[in-house]
């Protein structure tokens, strides 16, 4: 028999609220993020096909599209995009009772929806592991240790006593969400706890040998080939510990580059021995900023260095920013910075 051992969760007086509102169906709308990722689309997905089995009336909304390779989720197709289909997706959401709010704590970080999102007298429910959440909804289940959203809308299941209720649908959600943040449960966010869930999602129906293969194992020729481009670009700082890659939209252009086609790239940094701080500089002429991500290992705290200086934020291990300097100004200016860091980067 398996012993799942339980993280703090909500307060209980604020889950035995939750499940009464949730006791007789609702109109429901799940919100991830914008430039939604596998967590965030998972645990969408994962909570939706929970939800529905309760008898309610449920959109998710994602703010824009997101990469191929998280395309395969079952209910996929139901997504709605607020980015496509604007006038719909603002009618849903103003006549809506509860909205859901997962993988992250302040509404701007839904974009062109967050207006929307803010005039909604819907009740709004957190779900969310990133830092310093927002004071926007009624009821809030923030804990920053939880490798993963998806892990949270597992112990959240559990809270409400519904487990029976995690089908193969939900499963093979909820699983997604956990390996593509725990990087496949190597990052040091993954717990026994993680271990011991994800077990359970698979005696539920998580195909994981297939997760795996529709995640990672679908890339394009021309994705290959722009990682080559990548890794010939990756600058290694020796003395600082850092290691970052520059593409260009030149660069993206010569690979025809899709959305999701960089994700992971900045991962490569952080494998060579001795670095402990790896970035990655993304120009995008469309949006007229230079995109970055930031990853660290152990104790230097790129959420801290994002806010900081690139206008970003996240995790202490990982990290988004951006910058409106050109691509070389912004590389300069990460440079520059790194020197007064050098006693962090160890
Ligand atoms: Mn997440």
């Amino acid at each position: 028999m398996l012993l799942i051992v339980y993280s703090p969760c909500m307060k209980n007086e604020d889950i035995i609220a939750v499940k009464n509102i949730l006791s007789n169906p609702k109109k429901i709308v799940i919100v991830p993020h914008k430039n939604p990722d596998g967590d965030a689309i998972g645990s969408c997905l994962g909570l939706y096909h929970f939800l529905v089995q309760l008898n309610h009336d449920i959109t998710i909304i994602a703010p824009n599209d997101y990469p191929h390779f998280l395309k395969w989720m079952p209910g996929n197709d139901s997504i709605l995009l607020f980015e496509t289909d604007s006038k719909k997706c603002e009618s849903i959401i103003q006549n809506t009772d509860i909205i859901f709010t997962l993988d992250f704590n302040a509404l701007f970080r839904t974009g062109d929806m967050e207006t929307s999102l803010k005039d909604s007298k819907a009740i709004k429910i957190m779900i969310d592991h990133h830092q310093k959440p927002d004071d926007y909804s009624n009821y809030v289940y923030s804990d920053v240790m939880m490798s993963s959203t998806a892990e949270m809308v597992y112990h959240f299941i559990s809270k409400l006593s519904l487990n029976h209720l995690i089908n193969a649908e939900v499963a093979n959600c909820l699983y997604a969400g956990v390996m593509t943040d725990t990087g496949s449960f190597r990052f040091p966010n993954t717990s026994s706890t993680t271990h011991r869930l994800i077990a359970d999602l698979i005696d539920k129906g998580a195909n994981n040998s297939a997760i795996h293969h529709n995640v990672y194992d679908t890339n394009s020729y021309q994705r290959t080939q722009l990682l080559g481009r990548a890794l010939n670009n990756l600058h290694v700082l020796p003395d600082l510990k850092t290691a970052y890659i520059v593409l260009s939209q030149s660069d993206l252009n010569e690979f025809n580059f899709k959305k999701g086609d960089t994700e992971g790239f900045v991962n490569y940094g952080l494998t060579i021995e001795g670095i402990v701080f790896a970035a990655i500089f993304i120009e995008s002429m469309q949006d007229q900023i230079i995109k970055i991500s930031f990853r660290s290992k152990g104790s230097f705290d790129v959420n801290e260095f994002s806010r900081a200086h690139f206008g970003g934020g996240g995790h202490m291990n990982a990290a988004g920013g951006k910058s409106e300097l050109s691509l070389l100004q912004t590389v300069e200016k990460f440079i520059s910075i790194l020197p007064q860091y050098k006693s962090t980067l160890t």
